[in-house]
């Protein structure tokens, strides 16, 4: 074998490993990659244990009135969603989604900011945040 060659065989193997690990990290939704959220339709929390994504109090997540929040857990453990103002007490169990709305202004109003947590896992903090804004025209 040349000295070229070996080196072109080398080049193959380094852009292959370097492709290979573009896509590792699949450990959260959109793999460590910044995704806007879409801004109609439905708004999807994703449970796993024990902590609700993309709706913690810093995302600041504003849904318009006419959307839903859907929670689905995807991870192994029994959740809930307490939502007290709205006497929400609802389990969750793996596989399952459970959603408010749509509309959210079924049960919600529009200017308020909302929490909720799985009662199963307080200590954890498993809570969510969000505010409901006016609806789109
Ligand atoms: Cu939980």
């Amino acid at each position: 074998m040349s000295c070229r060659r070996l080196t072109r065989i080398k080049l193959f193997l380094a852009g292959t490993l370097l492709l290979g690990g573009c896509g590792s990290s699949d450990d959260e939704p959109g793999g460590g990659r910044t995704i806007l959220p879409p801004s109609t339709g439905p708004y999807v929390s994703v449970a796993v244990n024990n902590h609700f994504h993309d709706v913690h109090p810093e995302d600041d997540v504003q849904l318009t009135g006419d959307r839903s929040l859907v929670i689905r857990n995807e991870g192994s453990n029994l959740h809930n969603v307490t939502l007290a103002e709205a006497d929400i007490d609802v389990d969750i169990a793996t596989g399952e989604e459970f959603s408010i709305g749509p509309p959210l202004t079924d049960l919600l109003e529009v200017g308020k900011t909302y929490i909720f947590f799985c009662k199963y896992h307080p200590e954890d903090r498993m809570l969510g945040q969000f505010t409901v804004t006016e609806p789109a025209n």
